[in-house]
């Protein structure tokens, strides 16, 4: 990281290569997490690596399906503990949530790691570690939970997620958050809402608008909750991208 001068037009971006790559080093991050990686790098340079309006919004509605929930879980994966590991842990406390691990390629090492991690940096009780449920009809190890976390949770804020798990906790009548830069995924198409933004920016977002919106009555956080519509939001995702590629071009 060192020898990324930091007046490199690309500066921010090399260093979280270099951030995501060391976590794989680590053992922290799946092989996998780094071609995922730059799949939302490269949707993330389309849409101008900043937090777009429509995103903006999603941001607030979920900062109030959060504060509205009964028992709200953040799922953190490999990718996310190496990204926002810090931010996920300061919204976890400001909701408060659950941290659960959930992998889609599970290992014990991993697990252990990615809790080691979090454990270090000040997280009491992580679940996920031990998992007691699974989710109905999932075949991936994704199922796997915890009876207390995300078996049992109303609204899961599942950053980087696959389509799959994300359409069996809908069917089990959950909430579902995503943060996704890849507005056509599965993921992005089946979520309660859909956040286009990267999960650096999104999370710490996230909990700026939970500190905006934690005066209002419980009643008007329902109520945006209720009137979001995730398909225009995302037709919106859509819009700008196209119109900024136009500018472009
Ligand atoms: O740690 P594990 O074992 O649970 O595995 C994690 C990965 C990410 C490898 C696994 O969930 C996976 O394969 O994910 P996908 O199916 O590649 O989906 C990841 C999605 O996240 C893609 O649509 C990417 O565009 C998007 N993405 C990647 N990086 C970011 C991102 N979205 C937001 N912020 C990012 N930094």
């Amino acid at each position: 990281m060192k020898n990324i001068p930091k007046s490199h037009p690309r500066y921010h971006s090399l260093v979280t290569r270099e951030l995501i790559s060391e976590a794989m080093k680590k053992g922290l991050v799946h092989e996998t997490g780094l071609i995922a990686h730059g799949r939302g790098e490269a949707f993330d340079y389309l849409l101008g690596e900043t937090t777009i309006p429509p995103a903006e919004v999603a941001e607030k509605t979920a900062a109030a399906a959060l504060l509205c929930a009964a028992n709200p879980v953040i799922s953190i994966n490999g990718n996310v503990a190496a990204l926002a590991a810090d931010e996920c842990i300061s919204l976890a406390k400001s909701v408060p949530a659950k941290l659960e691990i959930n992998l889609f390629h599970r290992s014990q090492r991993r697990i252990k790691k990615i809790n080691d991690l979090l454990q270090n940096k000040g997280v009491k009780k992580i679940y996920g570690l031990n998992p007691d449920a699974r989710i109905p009809g999932l075949e991936s190890n994704r199922a796997y939970c915890s009876k207390e976390g995300i078996f049992t949770a109303d609204v899961v804020l599942v950053p980087l997620e696959d389509g799959d798990r994300c359409q069996a906790l809908q069917r089990m009548g959950k909430t579902v958050i995503t943060i996704d830069l890849n507005p056509l995924s599965r993921t992005a198409q089946a979520a309660t809402i859909t956040i286009v933004d990267n999960v650096t920016r999104a999370v710490p977002r996230i909990e700026q608008w939970m500190h905006v919106l934690k005066n209002l009555k419980r009643s008007q956080l329902e109520e945006m909750v209720k009137e979001w519509d995730n398909t225009k939001n995302r037709r919106a995702v859509m819009t700008f991208l196209s119109k900024r590629l136009n500018s472009l071009s």
